[in-house]
């Protein structure tokens, strides 16, 4: 019988900014994703005493954790993937001494994980950056930013060094050529060569982490952290093959650089091709050999690739764009939904890296609606986790080795694209439209007792 491995990770996974709320207690700062509250396509929005977003209290995980983290651990979490608000701890990002209640604040957090048996997966930096910094030094494009990070990392890395063993760099680090200020901290039509110059500086300071973590905390594992969006041609058409080749290197190119620690030459041909100029130091090709140590990415969907600009019509999901695929459905927001192509990225990245992989992000955006007795039956976010979680099994039955799943908002959030709450992927309900109404209380919806047996089984009792 196909299986799990044994000490395979079971959780969920959010960011910092989608939850947590307080997000000007014990002396955070303001962030990117706080001046922009209609999401990571929204608009840069200045901040006036007395003005609110919905992502000023979010879901108040900040206050609420210790309930929270109860019901993960009921239903069985072994992992939880969370990320720190740099803000909390360089509220401006350029000071020299970080934010003792901050840093305080994720020690509690840790704490009550330790406390539930739940191990941490902590993202370094998950859509938001200080404020701050994009302000003054203009975000990544500058390349101080690398030495503000680097002090950052090596910050967590010393306090919590007995705490985490897992991390993460950069989440869904090729998103910055679509959603350059969440990405990198840069304007709206940044031109490519810039957008280009800031992510190199990005893969320079993950490199740089990567190496800190290393030599700080010798036992832990430290990967990159991947949008995995995978592109089928449309046709069998040798053109839509190869532009289908050229559209997935857009994305695993940052995952050639993490993992291989070189620019591919492909990369420095469409450079070339484009006129994009970066510049790269000696020490930073040096830097760049620092590699990761596993491979995470995140799966919503898949999209297709034509060659044929007639029948370029372009659907979104929150970061790409693509052609939709006649052979699937899509969900309420319009991404279309693939089980299969799980396996296939799996084998993908596998074959490409040979690396471990962890699927940290995967689940159904849905506007679910309580019951008579106030329960969602979300029957459907069942189906759509059941049947991504047997093409995990299969790639697993393939060879791939694979350390975890955490599926995306365990518990709802506000979406990150639209900063909505009535984009909800829960397995627990929380009571808070998108105007900001509700209690804050916390539901188990029908998925979250569905999901308790999976971890409970070891994924035995999936169907399929
Ligand atoms: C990924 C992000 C997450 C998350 C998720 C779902 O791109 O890493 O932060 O929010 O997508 O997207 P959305 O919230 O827009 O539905």
């Amino acid at each position: 019988m196909k299986t799990f491995p044994k000490d395979f990770l079971w959780g969920g996974a959010f960011a910092a900014n989608q939850v947590e709320g307080a997000y000007l207690e014990e002396g955070k700062g303001l962030s990117t994703s706080d001046m922009q509250p209609q999401g990571i396509f929204g608009p840069v929005v200045e901040r006036v005493p007395g003005d609110s977003s919905l992502k000023d209290v979010a879901i108040d995980f900040y206050h609420r954790y210790p309930e929270d983290i109860k019901l993960f651990a009921e239903m069985g979490f072994s992992c939880l993937r969370v990320s720190v608000a740099w803000t909390r701890i360089f509220p401006d990002g350029d000071e020299s001494q970080p934010n003792e209640a901050g840093l305080a604040f994720y020690d509690r957090l840790f704490d009550e994980l330790a406390a539930h048996g739940i191990t941490p997966l902590v993202t370094l930096s998950h859509y938001e950056m200080p404020w701050g910094l994009v302000k003054h030094y203009g975000g990544w494009g500058n390349r101080q930013t690398i030495t503000f990070f680097e002090r950052y990392a090596r910050t967590l890395f010393a306090r919590y060094k007995e705490k985490v063993k897992l991390w993460l760099t950069f989440n869904e680090i090729n998103m910055s050529l679509h959603a350059p200020l969440t990405g990198v901290g840069l304007p709206e039509g940044s031109s490519k060569s810039e957008i280009y110059q800031a992510i190199h500086h990005q893969l320079v300071a993950s490199a740089r982490v990567v190496k800190a973590c290393h030599e700080m905390i010798p036992d832990a594992r430290i990967g990159n952290m991947l949008l995995g969006g995978l592109m089928y041609p449309l046709t069998c058409k040798p053109e839509d093959v190869l532009k289908t080749l050229q559209e997935n290197r857009s994305w695993q190119f940052f995952g050639d650089v993490q993992c291989r620690g070189v620019y591919p030459g492909y990369m420095l041909r469409y450079f070339r091709d484009n006129q994009i100029q970066i510049a790269i130091t000696e020490a930073d090709r040096e830097a760049l050999k620092s590699t990761v140590d596993f491979v995470s990415f995140s799966y919503y969907m898949t999209g297709c690739v034509t060659a044929d600009e007639a029948l370029n019509k372009q659907a979104r999901g929150n970061v790409l764009s693509m052609v939709p695929n006649p052979h699937l459905i899509s969900s309420e927001w319009g991404w279309q939904i693939d089980p299969l192509g799980l396996r296939t990225l799996l084998n993908m990245l596998w074959d490409r890296y040979q690396k471990p992989l962890f699927i940290v992000e995967n689940g159904l955006g849905a506007n679910d609606k309580p019951d008579a007795e106030g329960v969602v039956q979300d029957d459907y976010r069942i189906r759509y986790l059941n049947d991504h979680l047997v093409q995990v099994r299969e790639a697993i039955d393939d060879g791939v080795d694979i350390i975890g799943y955490t599926c995306w908002g365990p518990i709802d959030l506000v979406s990150a694209s639209r900063a909505e709450l009535s984009k909800r992927y829960g397995f627990i309900y929380v009571d808070r439209d998108d105007s900001g109404k509700g209690t804050l209380a916390r539901r188990r919806k029908k998925s979250f007792y569905w999901y308790k047996e999976v971890i409970a089984t070891n994924g035995a009792s999936l169907d399929g």
